[in-house]
């Protein structure tokens, strides 16, 4: 039997996420850009199989299903799903999901995002049915537990959180916001407290945002359970991409969204720090959005690989911080197989024309 994500979060253990779906497979020629649908989980499934995979073996202990903007509603506006149904699509995921899942002790999530009908008519009845359909496929498939996430108005994240409790299994919420609040300007720490009082066992941030920014965020959330006397466990997984320059929407307002982010990618030791902050932040756990890869979430694993006393199936491939360059024949190479100098290294560009930062399109 598999220990539950509460089980695990209750014994104070760190749970690694899994990395970024939709911006990867649209990379790899499988997603659609701008719609980001998921039909590629029965058209394609090999290829979603194969990610599941990579972030598995790079440590990650959930696999989301994925079904990403997976609603009749929003695959009918995407049009790029032909002749597939949203519930096609969710049970084709979960399949996928749980399949990779059980080739390790990973546990599976199940997991809704915003719909078009929120922001369309703010109707209750109607976005919950739509949540309600996905919940329905997930329960067919004895997913592990829920994940609410990339919700920019806590009240739809409400919604998801209501009707996902009533599946009976546990329910995380991540949000995709600032700092600054959700896109009604509530507060992150009363987003929080709203989320916990709806039923959310876990919740946190994801997307939107660099991983620094997004602890940040978490650290409100936290702030606002205190002051409520609630309690909850904290959940980060943001962009892989640094956006210092960003405001309060996030990377959809740089100039690079959604084609040129490449030069903003994190690197491995940009997450050893990320994962070193969320710990300390008291976040248990810890994973990525849009732009982690596999190797990502592996220097996650790797970072905490005390915490969770062991290391993942790719650290048998990559000695820890370059250990294994040692060997290397070159002697400028050989001297960088050390701690001091990946963490101290000012990574180039190598792109003398472009700018440090972007004027993003936002405030
Ligand atoms: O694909 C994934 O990893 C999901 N778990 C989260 C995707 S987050 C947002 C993707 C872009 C959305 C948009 O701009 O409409
Ligand atoms: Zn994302």
């Amino acid at each position: 039997m598999k220990r539950g994500i509460l089980e695990r979060l209750n014994a104070g253990e760190v749970v690694v996420g899994d990395g970024g779906y939709v911006m990867q497979l649209e990379r790899r020629g499988y997603v659609k850009a701008g719609h980001w649908t998921p039909e590629a989980a029965v058209e394609h499934p090999e290829a979603v199989r194969q990610l599941h995979r990579e972030f598995q073996r790079a440590g990650a202990d959930v696999l989301q299903t994925f079904t990403f903007y997976c609603t009749d509603e929003k695959l009918d506006i995407s049009g790029s799903a032909k002749n597939l149904t949203g519930a096609q699509i969710n049970a084709a995921a979960c399949d996928l999901a749980r399949e990779v899942a059980d080739e390790s002790g990973a546990l599976v999530a199940g997991g809704v995002s915003q719909t078009p009908v929120y922001p369309k008519n703010h109707n209750e009845a109607e976005v919950k049915a739509i949540f309600q359909k996905q919940l329905d496929a997930f329960l067919k498939k004895n997913v592990d537990f829920f994940l609410v996430e990339f919700f920019s108005y806590v009240e739809e994240a409400v919604w998801a959180v209501e009707v996902m409790k009533s599946g009976g299994k546990p329910v995380g919420a991540s949000l995709c916001i600032s700092p600054r609040g959700d896109s009604a300007g509530v507060p992150p720490g009363e987003c929080a407290v709203r989320l916990v009082q709806a039923g959310a066992d876990i919740v946190g941030i994801n997307c939107h945002l660099d991983p620094l920014t997004c602890v940040r965020t978490v650290k409100l959330m936290k702030e606002g359970l205190d002051k409520a006397g609630l309690r909850a466990h904290l959940i980060v997984q943001p962009l892989g991409f640094h956006t210092p320059e960003c405001n309060h929407s996030g990377y959809v307002s740089l100039p690079e969204f959604p084609f040129a982010l490449e030069a903003r990618a994190m690197t491995r030791w940009d997450m050893h720090a990320y994962a070193r902050e969320a710990y300390a932040a008291g976040i248990r756990y810890i994973g990525g959005c849009c732009g982690f890869e596999p190797y990502h979430i592996r220097a996650i694993a790797e970072e905490l690989a005390a915490e969770r006393g062991f290391l993942p199936a790719a650290s048998d491939k990559h000695g820890p911080w370059g250990a294994a360059l040692e060997t290397h024949a070159t002697p400028c190479v050989k001297e960088r197989a050390s701690r001091e100098y990946w963490e101290n290294l000012l990574p180039a560009s190598g792109r003398p024309k472009c700018p440090s930062m972007a004027t993003p399109a936002d405030e």
